[in-house]
C-alpha cells in the first residue's frame, strides 16, 4: 500500500474524486457527479485577486461545502454551537498545496460563508480536473484551492 496517497496520474478517461474524512461518522469517497447529483447546487460570480496574475473573474456552480461536510457527520454534537467551534476543514489539491477554514466561518450561526465545492467553472464541467473550493468572501485567490482530493473535517486536540 506504499502508493496511497500518492497523486493520482492524469488520464482523459478518469474520473477526478475526493477522500471525505477525519473526525467524521461516515468518511467517503466523492466524485464530481456525486457532489452534484447529492446536493442542491449553488451559483457564485467572484472575482478574486492572484499575486501574480491579478484579478480574476469567475462563475462556479456546486454544493456548500457546508451541506457536503454536514453529510459526512462530523463528530459533533450538532445542537451546540460551542462545540461546532472547536472544528476546522483542511482543503487539499493534487499538487500538495492546501488550506485550511474554520468551522465556524461556513456555519449558519457564525460567519454563515457561502463556501462551494464547485463542479462547474465558467459552464464547464469539473469532473476530469476535480472540484475546486470557493471562497466568495475572499479578497484573494490563494484558497481557490484546484483539483481537490481531499477534505479533512475535525476538532482542535486542545488541552482537556
Ligand atoms: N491546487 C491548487 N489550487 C490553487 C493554487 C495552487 O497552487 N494549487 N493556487 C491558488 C491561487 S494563488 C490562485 S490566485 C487561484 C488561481 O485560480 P485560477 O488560475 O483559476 O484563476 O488558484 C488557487 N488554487
Ligand atoms: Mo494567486
Amino acid at each position: 500500500m506504499s502508493r496511497l496517497g500518492a497523486p493520482h496520474r492524469a488520464s482523459a478517461a478518469q474520473l477526478a474524486s475526493l477522500a471525505l474524512l477525519g473526525d467524521v461518522g461516515r468518511p467517503a469517497t466523492l466524485t464530481v457527479g456525486d457532489l452534484r447529483d447529492g446536493c442542491r447546487q449553488h451559483r457564485a460570480e467572484v472575482v478574486f485577486d492572484c499575486a501574480t496574475s491579478g484579478p480574476q473573474r469567475h462563475v462556479f456552480e456546486g454544493p456548500l461545502l457546508r451541506d457536503v461536510a454536514l453529510a459526512s457527520q462530523p463528530l459533533f454534537d450538532a445542537l451546540r454551537r460551542k462545540d461546532r467551534s472547536r472544528f476546522a476543514l483542511a482543503v487539499s489539491g493534487g499538487d500538495g498545496h492546501h488550506t485550511v477554514l474554520a468551522w465556524a466561518e461556513i456555519d449558519a450561526d457564525f460567519g454563515n460563508a457561502p463556501v462551494l465545492l464547485a463542479t462547474r467553472l465558467d459552464g464547464a464541467d469539473l469532473d476530469m480536473a476535480g472540484s475546486q473550493l470557493v471562497v466568495p468572501v475572499d479578497r484573494c485567490g490563494a484558497r481557490y484551492i484546484s483539483a481537490i482530493t481531499r477534505v479533512w473535517v475535525g476538532a482542535w486536540p486542545g488541552a482537556r
